[in-house]
């Protein structure tokens, strides 16, 4: 397993950066990986991809972290982390690692949504972490928020099967406010954080580049879950102590497994 070199440029979120945090739900644009790491992180994606069968669909599949090491050890990166504990606090745990991939003219599209919504979590403390694996920007179809939206509250959502959503929920076009829609365009190696509150999603790759974001949902301790919801959800600490023991721990994964649908449990992959 290697280290991925980290940009020089990595640091501590600023006071203005939490305040924008708080007020418009993200910050985007935070360099991480130096251009070693950047090629580094591009051979994990691709080794990691093509391990899954034929005809398995990577934005359909999750929980990474449980089944690769690679993936687990890569979400430990202490810098990224860094930006997350000025968000959330020191003793927090990872319990989400996907790929959101869009490959030139595959169609797929991620409907607008809030992700809480879809989460049986509370308090609704839960940071994201999209990781920009290439550079993505509007033509590529990078991911778009609508700031400021995780103060409105829940917004409704309705069933849409359309086969190219990635995510079968979806929020009215109507009920987006246009003026507010921002494009979190991020170099490779860049990472991004929204809040679980924060509407955003993304359109169609119609460019002949890749777009991919690695992301990963970190939580304070203080979030537990709904296992009669959720049974399979675990946590793994990313840093800190978990002094509260709400939720069931994972264990670090030892091999390099993948995953093969949403939601898998551990023990599938020991
Ligand atoms: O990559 C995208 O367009 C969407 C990602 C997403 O929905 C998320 O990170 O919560």
């Amino acid at each position: 397993m290697t280290v991925l070199a980290i940009d020089p440029r990595a640091r501590r979120l600023s006071a203005d950066e939490k305040r924008q945090f708080a007020e418009k739900g993200y910050i985007k644009g935070l360099p991480v990986f130096a251009p070693e790491g950047v090629a580094a992180l591009q051979a994990l994606f691709r080794e990691l991809s093509s391990r899954l069968p034929p005809g398995t669909d990577i934005n359909r599949v999750n929980m990474w972290h449980k089944a690769s090491r690679s993936f687990h050890a890569l979400c430990r990166t202490p810098a990224i982390l860094d930006y997350v504990e000025d968000l959330i606090g020191p003793d927090f745990y990872q319990w989400g690692g996907q790929f959101f991939v869009k490959y030139p003219g595959d169609g797929s599209i991620v409907p607008w949504h809030q992700d809480a919504q879809y989460w049986p979590l509370a308090p609704r403390r839960t940071v994201t972490v999209w990781l920009a694996v290439f550079d993505a920007d509007a033509a590529n179809a990078a991911m778009q928020v609508v700031a400021g939206s995780h103060r409105a509250g829940n917004f409704v959502h309705h069933r849409n099967d359309d086969p190219n959503y990635v995510l079968e929920q979806e929020v009215d076009a109507a009920a987006i406010r246009r003026d507010d829609v921002v494009t979190l365009d991020l170099r490779a190696g860049e990472i991004s954080l929204h809040d679980d509150g924060l509407l955003h999603g993304s359109g169609p790759n119609t460019s002949d580049r890749v777009r991919c974001g690695l992301t990963m949902r970190f939580s304070p301790t203080e979030v537990k879950a709904d296992l009669a919801i959720w049974p399979t959800f675990e946590a793994y600490m990313a840093r800190g102590t978990d002094r509260l023991h709400l939720n069931p721990a994972g264990p670090v994964p030892t091999g390099e497994r993948f995953p093969t649908r949403k939601f898998q449990h551990s023990s599938e992959f020991a």
